[in-house]
């Protein structure tokens, strides 16, 4: 056997030019790889099997393809250098990714029940997706937008992520310690959100501000009273870092117009305590196709200028802890009319529909994509905290709130092209805009803004994202074009075609692309890279941790004390889960009984999760090694059911299982 083949490394079919190569998964293939050794070494050999040049031949690959793919592959046994946090779209979940390998790691469960976690079915989980109801309905779907990482000084600190949930005016806290969503809140005043859920730069406030206006606590008012009514809201959540928990009785919000208003960023260091939120349909249009009116589309697009959105966060939280404030459905709000006087909120024009907000790393400047227009502009905090100091407005809007003049608000504009959108950062200087109409990454310089190079992506981008780019200090290396569609990408999988995720190299002098990565599960709208040693989850739980208190649950069960208590038609049943075992295995239950049961995996081992399933009940747990779980039900269903380990635990993990037996009534 030749010395290739003992390796480990097996080109199938490369020599009779086949197009598929194999790699034995073994350290040693990528020794072999990078070094190698040997008769068959030599240059670029590739084994026995012919050289690189005729394995590029075989697959059809230029040198850039195998430029791209070493600078993307991750060997066995190396980890990616940095994760992807991206919103799962309307799968109402979070994704987690590995670049430069683009390798999925995990689909958090957030809004939407998530089997493999456990998440929604039947367990503690079930109360945070519970939370997450609005008005008298359970949802559970999500519009998931935007993911934002913890912040300490305005770097990533890797300790909790927030997401939104557009289509339902929700905001979600997942703890970065295990990964897991632990508080859903539901804003009882806005229709739908869409700037957020951004963070201050120390994560003192979760921004989330409404997208389509509504009667602010959504209050009937027939559209004719739009004017009047309806309202736009910027909602600061306070979030508190002690409990991992936003404290709503702590959170304001602050009531704007009814225009649409549409993403938001936070400002940091010099332009710390300020907030920007970008609008469109300042026209106020409302539709009214049957009525022969303009669809909103054209309504919307009537103005050459919308007003950008600037708060004063700091103030306005000075003027709550002084009581101005209103009460709507439990939230404290600051009237329009206060926001207005205080300067709490003052508008400057923007062109023209536009998309996008976002703060350079300095915190000097503003920058928001024209979509209807070919610029980005670029406002200057500077300036527009002096002509607001001066109190220098070119005019008031309808609701009374001061417009500073556009031409001294600015630092300049950028020719993009066609339709920019959102824009992030690198380290050396430059904004990367996602340009939507002509779909290219447009990468410009901040010092004269000046477009330098423009990379074709497939197609339709929607956000960009860059590695550490939302932070005070980026990292450059990394820009990911978060494609809408990915035709001519992959292979046919029916008329809903993946996303596409375009990992794009921008170490060198110009742009190349690197990788794609089909995106299956919804359409991610924003997402967030940070360094991967940033982040420190712990491997396992204190035996008996409930997760959702972080302690130990007073129901935790310790070995040798498994037992079922009957009082009356109450079951109380006290589990524990170990390879390769229930303690009880055997339920024997009446009909109609009210069973409660808490489990505690008792494995101390890095990854021996054991699963629980009570089918037909729709009961499945995730019991990570040392995590305790309570679950409530009836027993309604008269009949046997076999309860199970879902994992693939052990060699015995088949036998892992019992049987819960439901007596009917007489
Ligand atoms: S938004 S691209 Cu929330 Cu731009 Cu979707
Ligand atoms: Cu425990 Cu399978």
């Amino acid at each position: 056997m030749r010395a290739w083949m003992k390796r480990g490394l097996a080109f199938a079919g490369v020599a009779a030019g086949a197009a598929v190569a194999v790699v034995a998964c073994e350290n040693k293939a990528e020794q072999q790889f990078t070094k190698p050794q040997g008769p068959a070494a030599g240059g670029a050999s590739l084994g026995a099997s012919g050289s690189l040049k005729d394995l590029m031949a075989a697959r059809g690959l230029s040198e850039a393809d195998v430029e791209a793919a070493v600078k993307t592959y991750v060997p066995t046994g190396k980890l990616d250098e940095y994760m992807i946090f991206a919103s799962g779209g309307q799968s109402g979940q979070v994704l987690v990714m590995g670049v430069p390998s683009m390798r999925l790691l995990k689909v958090i469960g957030v809004f939407t029940p998530e089997p493999w976690q456990g998440y929604g079915y039947g367990g503690e989980s079930d109360r945070v997706i519970a939370e997450g109801a609005q008005g008298t309905h359970k949802i559970t779907w999500a519009d998931v937008h935007h993911p934002n990482l913890s912040e300490t000084k305005g770097d990533y600190d890797g300790k909790f992520l927030f997401v939104n949930d557009k289509a339902n005016g929700r905001v979600a806290v997942v703890d970065l310690e295990d990964f897991m969503t632990k508080q859903i809140v539901a804003n009882p005043l806005v229709a739908s959100d869409h700037g957020g859920a951004f963070v201050t730069p120390n994560t003192d406030y979760v921004i989330e501000t409404s997208q389509y206006p509504a009667p602010l606590g959504r209050e009937y008012a027939p559209l004719s009273e739009y004017k009047e009514k309806y309202r736009g809201l910027a909602m600061f959540w306070k979030f508190d870092r002690e409990k991992g928990r936003i404290d709503v009785a702590k959170s304001f919000g602050i009531e704007l117009p009814p225009y649409t208003q549409d993403l938001a960023d936070a400002g940091k260091l010099v332009s710390d305590g300020w907030v920007f939120i970008n609008s469109f349909n300042t026209e106020m249009a409302t539709g009214g196709t049957l009525q022969g009116k303009p669809p909103i589309e054209s309504g919307a697009s009537q103005n050459d200028m919308d007003y950008l959105h600037i708060i004063d966060w700091k103030k306005a939280e000075q003027v709550v802890l002084a009581g101005k404030t209103d009460t709507i459905k439990g939230i404290r709000v600051i009237s329009l009319k206060t926001a207005g006087e205080e300067s709490i909120l003052t508008l400057v024009g923007e062109p023209k529909s536009p998309h996008g907000c976002d703060v350079t790393p300095d915190g000097k400047d503003i920058v928001v994509g024209g979509k209807l227009d070919t610029h980005g502009t670029v406002y200057e905090f500077e300036k527009i905290k002096n002509l607001i100091a001066q109190k220098k407005y070119e005019s008031r809007d309808p609701y009374g709130v001061g417009i500073l003049p556009f031409k001294e608000s600015i630092r300049g504009q950028v020719e993009i092209g066609l339709g920019p959108l959102h824009t992030v950062f690198d380290d050396k200087g430059f904004a990367y805009t996602s340009v939507f109409l002509e779909s290219v990454v447009a990468k410009w310089n901040l010092k004269d803004l000046k477009v330098v190079e423009k990379l074709k992506v497939h197609y339709n981008i929607g956000h960009i994202m860059a590695a550490e780019g939302d932070t005070v200090s980026p990292d450059g290396k990394y820009v990911v074009a978060m494609n809408k569609m990915s035709i001519d990408r992959f292979a046919p999988v029916g008329p809903l075609y993946p996303q596409n995720f375009q990992l794009i190299d921008v170490n060198a002098p110009s742009m190349r692309l690197l990788y794609d990565a089909p995106i299956g599960i919804g359409e991610p709208h924003y997402s967030q890279m940070i360094k991967t040693d940033k982040l420190k989850p712990i491997k396992m739980y204190k035996t008996g941790t409930n997760p959702y208190t972080g302690k130990i649950d007073p129901n935790a069960v310790e070995g040798g004390k498994e037992r079922i208590v009957r009082n009356g038609k109450k079951v109380e049943v006290f589990m524990t889960a170990i390879r390769s075992h229930f303690v009880p295995d055997q339920l024997e239950l009446e009909e109609g009984d009210e069973v409660t049961m808490h489990i505690t995996n008792l494995e101390q081992a890095e990854d021996q999760t054991h699963g629980f399933t009570i089918n037909m009940y729709n009961i499945d747990l995730s019991l990570e090694p040392g995590k305790h779980e309570n679950i409530t039900f009836k027993a309604d269903m008269p009949g046997v059911y076999p309860m199970y380990c879902t994992e693939f635990c052990s060699a015995l993990h088949l036998e892992m299982a019992g049987y819960m037996l439901v007596k009917p009534k007489k």
